[in-house]
This record gives structure tokens, sequence and C-alpha cells, in this order.
């Protein structure tokens, strides 16, 4: 019966994150999969989230099937978060945001919304990008084509080529952006490219679609969230995912959001009827022990505060070890130019290693990055930073 199903082979960041479990070696280093790691090497537990739920454990309650839009106080505090409660857009309504599973999910029910909408559309995505970015929207449907992003020379934007290719589209073509902390090369647009692009966003009436998994790991909750209040005031009609894996530390709860935001309420209203469509079609309604987390994280006044201090935490601690990184490969490879370890942002950084040598990284060193060079910086730490430096300065000297 199955003889013609063609065998999986795998997912580059989740297959690469399961041989580093089945690895026997005990100084092995995880620097694989998007995951933020602590000091002592383990994922976190945040203090904010774990007093949320341990005050929601003293009131058990029954569980009803949540709308299909999902939990309505998360919902929200999702476009709070995204764009400032007093944000025009938030308080006129014109937001039209369900709760999804995690940000892959909302990825997933705007591309389908987006084929069943914009049957002819193609989507953009900056190259490279995350892998599953193309997966999910080749997936719904679409021809996925890339517009240049990463300057391999100089380990940075290739803004201008970028600006251009994206000038030349067709309107309502769908363009795939990182809000921030772009995966997996950690290099962004600073704020007066993201002007630029808006212009040229709106004077093309092109689609953007932004990604926005890592606010609050890139400069700030605020600041990260720049580009998404922008298109708002420029009046763009866009769509955005965002994820709560990473800033919440609840992976494997599955919280996340969809927002479209609209010209006016009115239509607003529309798009989220076919949001719910969609939702009902695949999945009926969302979970709903992660977005009560949030929820109340984001709503009582000390947890936010609890929550933003040990989210600042994670992002300087990311910095610190970019840092060290640096300093350790410099002190053995003098002379050779590895800011990118630290002009980069965010949990990834592009190393510029070939897959040869993330090969050797993995099998001789015991250290794991993508084989495309992704390394996350979160999985460093003080105890494995100098033998991190240590690995890259061999491969990069062997060449
Ligand atoms: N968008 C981006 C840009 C992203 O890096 C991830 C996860 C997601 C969405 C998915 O978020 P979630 O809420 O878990 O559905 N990235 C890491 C993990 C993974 O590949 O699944 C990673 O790149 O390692």
């Amino acid at each position: 019966m199955f003889l013609h199903v063609d065998p999986y082979p795998g997912d580059p960041i989740l297959t690469l994150n399961e041989d580093f479990q089945k690895d026997p070696r005990t100084d092995k280093i995880n620097l694989s999969i998007g995951i933020y790691f602590d000091e002592q090497g383990r994922l976190p537990v945040m203090d904010a989230v774990r007093q949320a739920e341990s005050a929601m454990l003293s009131q058990i309650g029954p569980k009803p099937y949540l709308p299909m839009t999902g939990n309505p106080a998360y919902r929200e505090a999702v476009q709070h978060l995204l764009f400032g409660a007093d944000h025009e857009a938030v308080r006129s309504g014109r937001i039209a945001t369900i709760q999804t599973l995690g940000g892959s999910g909302g990825l997933k029910v705007g591309g389908d919304f987006l084929k069943r909408y914009f049957p002819n559309s193609q989507v953009w995505v900056s190259d490279p990008t995350w892998d599953n970015h193309r997966a999910m929207f080749e997936g719904a449907g679409f021809q996925v084509n890339t517009y240049p992003y990463y300057d391999p020379e100089t380990k940075g934007l290739k803004f201008d080529a970028m600006l251009s290719a994206i000038d030349a589209l067709p309107a309502q073509s769908i363009v795939l952006l990182h809000a921030c902390c772009h995966n997996p090369t950690g290099v962004d647009l600073n704020q007066a490219q993201w002007r630029q692009l808006i212009e040229v966003i709106q004077r093309r009436r092109l689609l953007p679609y932004l990604d926005i998994a890592y606010q609050g790991f890139g400069d700030g909750i605020e600041e990260d969230a720049f580009a998404l209040r922008a298109l708002a005031d420029a009046g763009v009609s866009f769509f955005v995912a965002n994820s709560f894996s990473k800033s919440f530390s609840l992976y494997g709860e599955r919280v996340g959001g969809l927002s479209v935001v609209c010209p006016d309420k009115a239509q607003a209203q529309l798009v989220l009827g076919q949001l719910m469509s969609a939702v009902r079609r695949n999945y009926s309604s969302p979970p709903t022990h992660g977005s009560q987390i949030v929820a109340r994280v984001l709503q009582t006044p000390d947890l936010r505060q609890m929550w933003e201090s040990e989210l600042t935490q994670m992002r300087d601690r990311i910095k610190v070890m970019r840092q060290r990184l640096y300093d350790g490969v410099v002190a053995r490879l003098p002379g050779r130019d590895v800011r990118y370890f630290i002009d980069q942002r965010g949990m990834f950084s592009y190393t510029g290693v070939s897959p040869q040598q993330a090969d050797a990284l993995r099998e001789q060193h015991g250290v794991y990055v993508l084989r495309s060079g992704r390394m996350c910086a979160a999985g460093l730490n003080a105890n494995n930073v100098d033998r991190v430096a240590e690995a890259f300065a061999a491969v990069l000297r062997a060449g």
C-alpha cells in the first residue's frame, strides 16, 4: 500500500538536534537549534512563567474548547505587545489576531488564507531564510522565490540589491521579512533601511508577511517591533506571525499568533472570519494552557516586569557570549576579521563555515552548528565558550 511513499530526508535543524541528543560524548556542545539555554546550559523555566503557572494551579477549572480564534485576553495581549496598546491600528480594531500553534501555526494559517484570496501571487523570501519558510509556503501551493539579502563577502546586508529586487516585483507579491534577529544570518535592517523598504512596499502595492519569533532578543521588546509599527503607521496592510517559544521559553506549549493589519475594521472582520474558517478546517481550535500563561504574565504588572527583566538578562547574556567568542577566536587567529560574531544580532550568527567545516566542528570537536554555517549563540556559556573558540579557530585555520 505505501511502497510509493518517499522516505523523509529529515529537517536540517530538527534532525541535527536529534543527532546531538544521540551523541554519546559528554562534552558535546549544541549550537544547532534556535533554543535559548542558560548559563548552566539548561533550558530555563522563567520565574514569571513559574509564578503564573503556580497561580493557575490553585485555580484549576473546567477546560472547555477555546473559540476558533483562541483566548481573547491572549489575543489582546499579543496586539498590545506587537504594536503598543495605544497604537491607532489597535484602537481602531483594524487588526485581525488569532492565537496559533506557535509561530509556525501562524505562518501556515496565513499562508493558506493567502493562497485562497491571492492565488496568483508569488512568495519572495530572503536569501537565505529559515528553511521552513520555503517549505510552508510551497506546501500552501505558492511558488517561492528569493530576494538578495546576505552578503557572504561582507557578512552583512546587501541592502541595495535587496531594495532593487523588491522594487521590481508585481503588485500583491508576498514578501516575507524577518522583523528582527534574522534567522539564519543575524543580519538585520536598521531603522533608516526599514523606512526605505516600506516606501517601496507601499509604492509597489506589495503584501509584506513579517515573522517575529525573537522579539526582545535583538535590541529590546519595543525596538524589535519597529518594523511592524512603522508598517502599520504607514497604512500598509500586512501579515505578522509571532512566537512566544523563545521569549517565554515555552517551546512545547506551542504559543504563537497571526495578526493581519487591515485598512479598516470592516475588512479586519472579514479577514478574521476566514482565518476562523481556516482554523476550523485544520485543527478546530487552539490549546488552552500556554496562552493562559502568556496572557497572565503580560497582563499582570509585576509578572510583566519580571518577564521583561528576565528577557533582558537573556539578551545581555547572548551579547556577552558573542563578545567572548569573538575575543577567543581573535586571540587564536590574530588579524582575522570575525567582527560578525559581535555585529550580528539575536540568537543566530552566520559564521561563514562551509558544510565540510561544520562537519569537522561536529566530528572532531563535538560542536554542533548547522551545515549552512549557522550557529545559535544562545547555546554558548562560560563553561564552553573557550572550547568553541578553539574549535572555530582550528577549522578556520585549516581552511
Ligand atoms: N519563525 C522563525 C524565524 C523561527 O526561527 C522559528 C523557529 C519559528 C518561526 C517557529 O517558531 P515556533 O513558535 O516554534 O513555531 N526556529 C527554530 C526552531 C525550529 O526550526 O523549529 C530554529 O530555527 O532553530
